[in-house]
């Protein structure tokens, strides 16, 4: 379906258009000031907009565990990611404005529905496990997805993706390190670390997007270099990856149907629900309403701040007019 909606762009297309594609096809990097086809520049704004919201509302289910966190080595190393995930927030808005869209907008998209963020953190975190398998799984399919971004032709975008990467990378050895410390810990510890893998295997799963058969965006995408791979090749490579870790956490993924097939040098696996996914994109998830509610409030009790730094802003620029 989606190879026939670029076809039917392709034959619309202008010669700016033409030439737009050639730069992309031979690697170069377009940057904010560039002519770019209003199509390109739509699609980034809604992949990185909502790209910012994920690393911002997904500080709310590790944040719950800052102040239950086991020991005060662990609450600084949360402390330290969940601050590092405010960070990328503020990276990715400012990529997006400057594509001509403003953070305040951003967010107001968000509030009222318009804009998503990652059905991963519509679920609940429900034990300190819960951490590591955030850091381990979460942040395992967060660089699976983001290495290849950097190589992404939009020039704000791929280098705010280096430095992203570089901090995802401990975000998941911590949550790994976590994982080890449960499974090698009591009995009730090693439960809580396989209960935890048996809730967060198939959301994670699910944060690559629908499959390819019903990715509406990806074939266009991957044309611009907004997507360098399908959400089904990085959702094998994921799995092919995070199996033989779980293996060795000695834990045991939750899918009766998982098999290394010798013919394709992949493991065969059991697609997530997506009845499960797209209700949850619609706003049903467990924590859909709650994630929504936290931000709008902190949107709300941020009001006066927004309003005391314009009517700063006002009166300098009225105070330099009459200067003039
Ligand atoms: N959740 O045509 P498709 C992180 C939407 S990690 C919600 O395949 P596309 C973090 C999609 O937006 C997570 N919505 O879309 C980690 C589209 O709806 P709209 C953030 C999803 O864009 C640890 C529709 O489904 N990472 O931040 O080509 C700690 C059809 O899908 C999801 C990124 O955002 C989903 N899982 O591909 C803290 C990486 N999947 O927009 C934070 C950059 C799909 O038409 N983004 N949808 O209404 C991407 O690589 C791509 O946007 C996706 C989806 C692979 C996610």
């Amino acid at each position: 379906m989606y190879a026939q909606l670029v076809k039917s762009e392709a034959s619309s297309e202008t010669q700016a258009d033409r030439d737009f594609q050639a730069r992309i096809d031979r690697g170069d990097t377009i940057e904010p000031k560039d002519w770019m086809p209003e199509g390109y520049r739509r699609t980034l704004i809604r992949q990185i907009g909502q790209h910012a919201h994920s690393e911002i509302v997904g500080q709310l289910p590790e944040g719950n565990w800052i102040t239950r966190a086991p020991t005060l080595e662990r609450k600084a190393i949360l402390l330290a990611k969940v601050q590092d995930e405010a960070g990328h927030g503020l990276y990715l808005y400012c990529a997006a404005e400057t594509l001509g869209v403003s953070r305040d907008d951003l967010t107001r998209q968000l509030l009222d529905g318009r804009m998503k963020y990652s059905s991963i953190f519509s679920y609940p975190t429900l034990t300190w496990a819960d951490m590591g398998a955030v850091g381990w799984l979460v942040d395992g399919a967060a660089i699976m997805n983001q290495v290849p971004l950097q190589r992404t032709s939009y020039g704000p975008y791929a280098r705010a993706m280096v430095r992203i990467c570089k901090e995802e990378s401990f975000h998941q050895r911590q949550g790994f390190d976590v994982m080890m410390k449960m499974a090698n810990g009591t009995s009730a510890q090693r439960r809580m670390a396989q209960d935890a893998l048996d809730r967060f295997w198939f959301p994670a799963l699910m944060m690559f997007g629908p499959s390819d058969a019903e990715s509406v965006h990806s074939a266009q995408s991957m044309r611009w270099r907004i997507k360098m791979n399908t959400n089904d090749e990085l959702r094998q490579k994921f799995v092919d990856q995070t199996v033989p870790q779980a293996e060795y956490l000695g834990l045991t993924v939750p899918d009766p149907d998982l098999a290394w097939n010798e013919e394709t040098g992949h493991y065969d696996f059991t697609e997530p629900d997506w009845d499960e996914f797209f209700a949850v994109l619609k706003g049903d998830g467990p924590c859909s309403a709650d994630r929504i509610d936290a931000k709008r409030k902190a949107w709300d009790d941020g009001a006066w701040v927004r309003e005391g730094l314009m009517a700063h802003a006002a009166k300098k620029a009225a105070a330099a007019l009459a200067a003039e």
